[in-house]
């Protein structure tokens, strides 16, 4: 028989954080670095920044990479808005979504040039700069080792994240943060079905005793 009682999972508020503000473009050499502008909260399941940059001219396109802790360092950009398309009549507005890790911090570089020569007089340009952190509760957290498995019951369907950010551009099957530990208490042999479902297909099931 499973060992009955509460799991633990262990529910967090999400935390706000983010800021704006605004900086001056001189030239098309001019890419601005604003280093680990973007601080991420502590909240353990991680979760994704939006980036949001406002050229206050529809002629600019805007160029951005987001940089992880050390230099060098891109970020998978996963969505957002095109450079060149400009999506207003009065701005042009870039937006970017990358996956955070708690504890990151995070660096934006950014460009604002005209399309053409024809528009370098257009100098300078203002912009705003913009993020916001979008928390992923993840309850189950902090699993990553089997030491910290968290404890799960029978016939329980159980909703977690599999990979809690990214701190740079890529993720090893043993890193920890691409971990998630459970244990099962049974008394009695049997047999036991575990199951994994709506995940992304390169996420892989093992058990141990
Ligand atoms: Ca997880
Ligand atoms: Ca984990």
């Amino acid at each position: 028989m499973m060992e009955e009682g509460t799991d633990q999972c262990t529910p967090y508020s999400a935390t706000l954080a983010g800021n704006t503000f605004e900086s001056i473009w001189i030239d098309t050499e001019d890419i601005k670095i604003f280093a680990d502008e973007i601080v991420i909260p502590s909240d353990i399941g991680g979760g994704y920044v939006k980036v949001t940059i406002t050229a206050y001219d529809t002629i600019f396109y805007i160029g951005m990479d987001i940089d992880g802790q050390s230099s060098f360092d891109p970020v998978y950009i996963i969505s957002g808005t095109s450079p060149q398309i400009t999506n207003t009549t009065v701005s042009h507005i870039r937006e970017a979504y990358f996956s955070v890790h708690p504890d990151q911090k995070y660096s934006i570089r950014a460009y604002v040039r005209p399309y053409t020569n024809s528009f370098l007089d257009r100098y300078p340009i203002t912009a705003t700069v913009e993020w916001e952190f979008f928390s992923r509760i993840d309850c189950w957290e902090d699993n990553d080792s089997k030491e910290d498995a968290k404890e799960i019951h029978l016939d329980d369907i159980n909703e977690a994240y599999a990979i809690a950010g990214h701190i740079n551009d890529q993720i090893f099957p043993l890193d920890p943060n691409a971990q998630d530990w459970y244990k099962i208490t049974i008394d009695t042999p049997t047999q036991l079905k575990l199951e994994i479902f709506d995940l992304p297909t390169d996420i892989r099931l093992k058990s141990y005793y």
